[in-house]
């Protein structure tokens, strides 16, 4: 296995923020140089300090994406300060939970989205902290030297439907993107479009850190608008975008000559976080003359196994482990399978993050003899190629957004006149799946769930992908001898139109 020296974000960015100073850096209200970027990091670094925020400290961050979550983001990794990104689109039940879990010294937000965090929580305004900044000196002020220090908590849940904070230390994320930028051939002379939302690892630590080391130039947007991503594409004239299926489900829309246009100037498609259907592969290679390449990772672990560069991107295949990240596909027994039979993929690497914060046994369930255990099922052809088969457990992946049925179940149980409910993923077209729910009225009050209630429950405390498509009422759940219940023998769900 090859060992990586313990390194630090900071040390790997002024590779951009201080060699190339003067070159234009980021595309967002206006164009910012590098030079111009360390400048306001430092000032946010300051404006943090000056607050008392120290190494150690969690700093949990509600924010869409904006030239301030990088200010924050590298204000954080340079005072060793553990960076905590929430989901822009949870609501008061999950933002809670992330509160309590990561105890962080504050939690960051603005104007329209502050009004989702719980009262009580000790909430600090962007907008105050961005006019503090702007008074600091750009001195530098760098306190994280050692690479193992944790650069951030991502929270995902495990199979429980829980959500546990995975740490990520700055080496871990150093040595994904020195990874994926060796292997995917990134360098100065980029153009990234970067339209994923900068909470997730797919946009932070692949999005914006393969910008900051390799000195590309990079365009933000707030979010992926299906209705401009052409138009961006044509203004900006990327060569490098990182997206999920449905990006690449919606950008089939794009009409031919324009597609067309965008491919010629385009080096590299890349998707992940869930899997990408042949037909899509094969459709978008026939609209933009690209062969998406297709990669695999999770939030525990980052990038683990991807289609080359430079070589075969086999269609319904995640490709090749990466260099550094060893894989074994194991059987229950923990054996390991022969290729060409499904097994459920282990990963070990220095991109593998170092357990669950505060959460010492759900840690070490994690891992099996110092292997991750992914939860992810494939097959390993003759000639090393993988592909995913399904999860072991019951994890949904809407628009590249984890979904865990268990969390949706506990909160429509706790919703007046209802005795159980199941929630499972049924095919879209355009997501991927999407959840659907199965609800049982409690006793004395069969007739009365009021569909339209729950809905309204949902929308009002879990994020938009969580809110079940449809709710059926059934007078029970098909269970096991064991009381487990059987999901695939639920009554299908039948969409309208
Ligand atoms: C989606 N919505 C958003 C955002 N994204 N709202 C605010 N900010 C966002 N960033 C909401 C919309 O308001 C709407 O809610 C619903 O989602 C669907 O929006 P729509 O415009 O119809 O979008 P779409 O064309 O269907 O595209 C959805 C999407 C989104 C933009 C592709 O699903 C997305 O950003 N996915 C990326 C997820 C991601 O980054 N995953 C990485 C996880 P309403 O229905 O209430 O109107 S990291 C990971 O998995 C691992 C490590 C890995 O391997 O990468």
């Amino acid at each position: 296995m090859l060992h990586w020296p313990s390194l630090t974000l900071p040390e790997l960015f002024d590779l951009s923020l201080i060699l190339r100073r003067g070159e234009c850096a980021l595309e967002w209200d206006r164009t910012y140089t590098f030079g111009e970027i360390d400048a306001r990091a430092s000032q946010m670094a300051n404006a943090l300090y000056a607050r008392g925020i120290a190494a150690g400290d969690r700093l949990c961050v509600y924010l869409s994406n904006s030239i301030a979550y990088i200010d924050l983001f590298l204000a954080a990794t340079r005072l060793g300060v553990i960076f905590v990104p929430v989901n822009i689109l949870y609501r008061d039940r999950e933002i809670r939970h992330i509160l309590e879990d990561a105890d962080p010294a504050a939690v960051i937000s603005d104007e329209a989205n502050a009004p989702h965090i719980p009262d009580g929580a000790p909430l600090w305004r962007m907008e105050d902290l961005l006019r503090e900044a702007a008074e600091q000196p750009a001195t530098r002020r760098i306190s994280v030297t050692d690479g193992d220090a944790p650069a951030a908590l991502v929270y995902t849940s495990g199979t429980t439907g829980v959500s546990k904070g995975a740490i990520i230390t700055h080496n871990a994320f150093a040595v994904n993107a020195l990874n994926i930028i060796s292997c995917w051939q990134i360098q100065s002379t980029d153009r990234l479009l970067l339209t994923l939302p900068l909470f997730h690892v797919h946009g932070l630590g692949n999005g914006l850190h393969c910008w900051l080391i390799s000195g590309c130039r990079m365009r933000l947007t707030e979010r992926f608008d299906h209705a401009r991503a052409a138009e961006w594409m044509l203004d900006f004239e990327p060569t490098l975008f990182f997206g999920v299926p449905t990006m690449y489900v919606r950008l089939l829309d794009v009409e031919e000559d324009a597609a067309r246009r965008i491919g010629e100037r385009m080096r590299l498609f890349v998707s992940g976080s869930a899997p990408l259907p042949s037909q899509v592969l094969e459709a978008f290679r026939n609209r933009y003359g690209h062969t998406i390449l297709e990669r695999y990772g999770m939030s525990e672990t980052l990038m683990n196994i991807s289609n080359p560069y430079v070589g075969e991107r086999r269609p319904g295949s995640i490709g090749l482990p990466l260099p550094g990240v060893s894989v074994r596909n194991l059987d229950p027994d923990g054996n390991p399978v022969n290729d060409g039979e499904t097994g459920e993929l282990y990963v070990r690497g220095s991109n593998v993050f170092s357990g669950y914060w505060r959460r010492p046994e759900a840690s070490a369930a994690a891992f099996r003899d110092g292997w991750f255990r992914t939860g992810d099922l494939a097959v390993r052809s003759a000639d090393g190629y993988y592909t995913l088969q399904g999860r072991a457990g019951d994890l949904i992946l809407s628009g590249g957004f984890n979904i865990y049925p268990r969390e949706i179940e506990e909160f429509l149980t706790e919703q007046p006149g209802v005795a159980e409910a199941a929630v499972a993923g049924v095919s879209d077209p355009l997501r991927g799946e999407v959840p659907v729910a199965w609800v049982v009225a409690r006793v004395g009050t069969v007739g009365e769930i009021d569909c339209d209630a729950l809905e309204t429950a949902c929308r009002s405390h879990l994020a938009s992908f969580k809110i079940p498509r449809a709710f059926i009422v059934v007078d029970k759940l098909p269970r096991t001898a064991l009381g487990k219940i059987q999901k695939h023998l639920l009554p299908p769900w039948k969409r309208e139109s």
